[in-house]
């Protein structure tokens, strides 16, 4: 089972300033460790960041002629105004978990709203880096049900 994580604008900065909201590791350890998770769990992940609106759409449509299982998105400032992406993830069809580093509900009134987890099965905010791996752990596990496994 093959599992589509996308990292949205300015994530791959993390690691070189504002520690104290996102942490230290860089993008690049996170998503080495979550690939090492997934192989425990009996799944592949690959994975994909931009900055671009554009780009991280055309990704999502991709997922599905690319027959993976489901998408793993933490779509950056994107979550907070793009109606596109949210279109995009619901157009695919695909089981999507959003991931946020931080806890965007206690931090400005602005990041309260996502447009993306309506269309998600679900959100996990706050936990930093391990918020992919439990992103990755409910998303197969959902999948797994959903496939009567
Ligand atoms: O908490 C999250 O994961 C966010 O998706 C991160 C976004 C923010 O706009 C969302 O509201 C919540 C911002 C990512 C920016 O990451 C940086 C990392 C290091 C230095 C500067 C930005």
């Amino acid at each position: 089972m093959r599992i589509l994580v996308i990292n949205g604008p300015n994530l791959n900065l993390l690691g070189t300033r504002e520690p104290e909201i996102y942490g230290a590791k860089t993008l690049e350890t996170i998503m080495q460790e979550l690939c090492i998770e997934a192989t425990t769990l009996g799944c592949k992940v690959e994975t994909y960041q931009s900055n671009h609106e554009g780009d991280l759409i055309d990704q999502i449509q991709r997922a599905r002629a690319g027959s993976f299982a489901g998408i793993i998105i933490n779509p950056g400032g994107y979550t907070h105004t793009s109606i596109a992406l949210r279109d995009a993830i619901s157009g695919v069809g695909l089981a999507t978990v959003e991931v946020h580093l931080s806890n965007i509900h206690a931090r400005e009134e602005f990041r309260h709203n996502s447009y993306i987890a309506p269309v998600a099965i679900g959100q996990i905010a706050g936990f930093g880096p391990y918020g992919y791996t439990m992103a990755l752990s409910a998303l197969k596990k959902y999948l797994d049900s959903r496939d009567g496994k």
